[in-house]
């Protein structure tokens, strides 16, 4: 059977309805994810259980028969790939040992340690419906070094911004290993049978111009070409968020197939920006999807009018917040659906 996602890729028809999937699909807002969590342990070991991976990854399949599931992993998995130590502090976030420099991190075991994730993919490739394209990931290098500067989620990214102007060699340095890395990931993830790529550059906003040039742009345009270089057509979804316009050269630069739009993008103009080459996706603000009732109805409305004349696929703006009532989001994909 054909994938309505990947159908939209190929083809430059556009669809009465547009698929639909949602950043963060799986995870704290469904009571079905709390409980495979706690079995698992805790968060990571959750990551590195194929089985028990699999089964969150299907959740929200079951509930809500999108048209796309994302993996269950997490961007932070390179880093502890290439051996820095890696936790979870229950209720605030990730941990790491903070770096300076790529000297302590080694790309030997980066595959043996990552096996697991493409474990759950290939065990998905059987178990998720036919039509539902399976989509596997990997954080961009900026927004990754973000984590391994600091040592964990900054508002700002001051500290790996300090160590780019300061010592740019070193930063190059990580930005390097980290783009060699998620080449070969990614690669062993399509191998596995992931059917299309995203790239979250979740921390865009905290840099401009030259800055943004060679930190988000060229790692990500340099990993892209390392999958094409390998033969790999797999389409990949950029995602810069809350980068600062130039999103239509952003994705001509880079190479993506689908642009993801963040939540604050004026649609309109990011649509005249990019013309009909790229597919866009996004942006629902995902507070809405916690308020629920006519303020959503109304917000997916203005999306799908904006974008009836593009190649589209619905999503967030960003990843749903765990105070979502699960009921909001069935009430969204009816919505789209035509169905209420
Ligand atoms: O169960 C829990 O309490 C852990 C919460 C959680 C989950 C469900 C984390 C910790 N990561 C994930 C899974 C995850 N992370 C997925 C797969 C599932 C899905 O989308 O359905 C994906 C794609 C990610 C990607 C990710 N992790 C990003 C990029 C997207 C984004 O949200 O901007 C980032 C920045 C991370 C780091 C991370 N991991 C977890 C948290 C809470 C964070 C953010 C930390 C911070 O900056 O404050």
């Amino acid at each position: 059977m054909s994938k309505p996602v990947i159908d939209l890729i190929t083809n430059t028809n556009i669809p009465t309805t547009p698929p639909i999937w949602l950043m963060r699909q799986a995870g704290r807002y469904l009571p079905e994810y709390r409980d495979t969590r706690a079995i698992a342990g805790g968060f990571l070991d959750l990551c590195y259980n194929p089985k028990l991976a699999e089964e969150v990854t299907l959740q929200p399949i079951r509930r809500y028969g999108f048209d796309a599931a994302i993996v269950f992993a997490d961007i932070l998995l390179i880093p502890q790939a290439m051996g820095q130590k890696l936790w979870f502090e229950t209720g605030e976030g990730p941990r790491l040992d903070p770096i300076s420099s790529g000297s302590s991190l080694s790309l030997a075991r980066t595959r043996a340690h990552l096996a697991p994730i493409c474990e759950t993919l290939s065990r998905l490739t059987t178990s998720l419906p036919s039509e539902t394209t399976l989509i596997g990931f990997a954080g961009a290098p900026w927004t990754v070094a973000t984590y391994m500067v600091a040592g964990r989620g900054t508002p700002d990214q001051a500290p790996a911004r300090h160590l780019a102007d300061t010592n740019p060699d070193a930063f190059q340095e990580i930005i390097d290993m980290l783009v060699e890395a998620t080449i070969t990931y990614l690669a062993d993830q399509i191998a596995a049978g992931a059917d299309m790529i995203q790239i979250f550059e979740s921390w865009a906003a905290s840099l401009r111009g030259a800055d943004f040039e060679r930190w988000c742009v060229q790692p990500v345009k340099a990993i892209i070409a390392g999958l094409r270089d390998k033969g790999l057509t797999t389409p990949v979804i950029g995602f810069p968020r809350g980068a600062h316009g130039g999103l239509g050269a952003y994705a001509s630069t880079v190479g993506c197939d689908v642009l993801a739009l963040d939540t604050d993008v004026d649609r309109q103009a990011v649509r005249d920006e990019c013309g009909a080459d790229v597919v866009l996706q996004g942006n629902l603000d995902p507070q809405i999807l916690v308020a629920g009732g006519a303020a959503l109805d109304a917000a997916v409305d203005a999306i799908l009018d904006d974008f009836k004349d593009q190649r589209f696929i619905f999503n967030l703006g960003h990843g749903i917040v765990p105070q979502t009532p699960p009921e909001h989001v069935a009430q969204l994909v009816a919505r789209i659906r035509g169905q209420n």
